[in-house]
């Protein structure tokens, strides 16, 4: 009898540990996001967007799970916001500057104000939208602004002085276009993934953007020249559609809400370093040669991008803005966050 019930004890101890270490059946995802994006995976606006994937999935313990579709497979750069108004993708991420008529507020951080680096102009940027909340954001949620680090000319012919830049064909978009036009070059405007091609068959001679694109596109193997400008970025948004949000639990809002700042500043803080590593890898691997004006040549530079701010203050004025205190407020942000 006494063996029977020891018997009996062990197989109940037994069936018991059996349950206990079980592995825990994986709850479903309860909601599913889909996360479109312009370029191509290795870019940074794909990185920071795989980022923000795996902190969201890990910070809601699995309750969330977002499909990214890089490399325009669900959205292009020019459709990007309509896409996600539309909502053919919940989330997406777009450049400002391909559409400079409709960020009027978001893109002054395209003007030559001074912006010395990414992590400063995303702060600035994100800083700038939040206290001006401009109309053209009011059909999304925002979840993240940030920048690219400021451009620079790369080219296929050497570019030392003004001379050299009068007339040459160079990509760039938005209000790195216009600088583009102030110094005498020929801005040729289309969004980048579109720029590989146009540099292979000729219809530019090179491009002006933020240098990570050296390495990420491979640049380099055909732009053997950098030549240091350092004078502008370009905005980009991360935003969702207004019922995919709705939708969302109070919880994982939460989780997004916390985010948005932390994403924005983490994504500066990798193009900034990005860079580095890019022109590092130009100058050893890819014989790219760096040009540096001279003080007295970057000041001839400078002088002609001096009435771009004064033409973008008086445009934004006849459309209701409040564009000086815009500039303003930008000048105190670019001080505080370079601190
Ligand atoms: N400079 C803008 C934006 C940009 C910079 N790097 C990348 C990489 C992938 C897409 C866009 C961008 C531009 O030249 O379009």
């Amino acid at each position: 009898m006494r063996k029977l019930s020891l018997i009996i004890l062990g197989i109940i101890v037994l069936t018991l540990t059996t349950i206990a270490l079980a592995p825990t059946p994986t709850l479903a995802a309860e909601i599913k996001l889909s996360y479109a994006n312009f370029p191509p995976a290795p870019t940074f606006p794909c990185v920071q967007m795989e980022r923000w994937k795996k902190e969201v999935e890990s910070r809601t313990g699995g309750k969330v799970v977002v499909n990214t579709y890089p490399g325009g497979t669900l959205l292009g750069a020019k459709n990007m916001m309509d896409g996600v108004i539309a909502g053919q993708a919940d989330i997406g991420c777009l450049c400002m500057a391909y559409q400079p008529g409709r960020f009027i507020v978001t893109n002054a951080t395209s003007l030559p104000l001074g912006i010395p680096n990414a992590r400063v102009g995303s702060l600035v940027l994100w800083d700038l939208w939040y206290k001006y909340q401009p109309d053209e954001f009011k059909q999304v949620k925002v979840l993240a602004m940030f920048t690219t680090a400021p451009t620079n000319i790369m080219s296929k012919v050497p570019v030392r002085n003004l001379d050299d830049l009068q007339g040459l064909d160079l990509r760039a978009s938005g209000g790195a276009a216009q600088i583009l036009g102030a110094w005498g070059a020929n801005p040729v405007g289309m969004p980048m993934p579109q720029t590989v091609e146009a540099l292979q068959k000729g219809v530019v001679k090179g491009l002006y953007s933020s240098l990570e694109v050296m390495k990420d596109f491979k640049f380099a193997e055909t732009c053997k020249y950098v030549t240091l400008t350092d004078t502008v970025i370009y905005p980009f948004a991360v935003v969702m559609n207004r019922d995919s949000w709705k939708k969302l639990p109070k919880d994982v809002q939460k989780v997004m809400e916390d985010l948005r700042v932390e994403q924005s500043e983490w994504t500066g803080n990798y193009m900034d370093n990005h860079v580095k590593e890019a022109m590092d890898w130009s100058v050893k691997t890819q014989n790219v040669e760096v040009i540096r004006l001279s003080a007295q040549e970057d000041a001839k530079w400078d002088a002609k991008l001096a009435p771009l701010t004064d033409k973008w203050i008086s445009n934004a004025n006849s459309k209701g803005l409040p564009a000086e205190a815009i500039v303003k407020e930008m000048k105190m942000l670019i001080k505080k966050h370079s601190k």
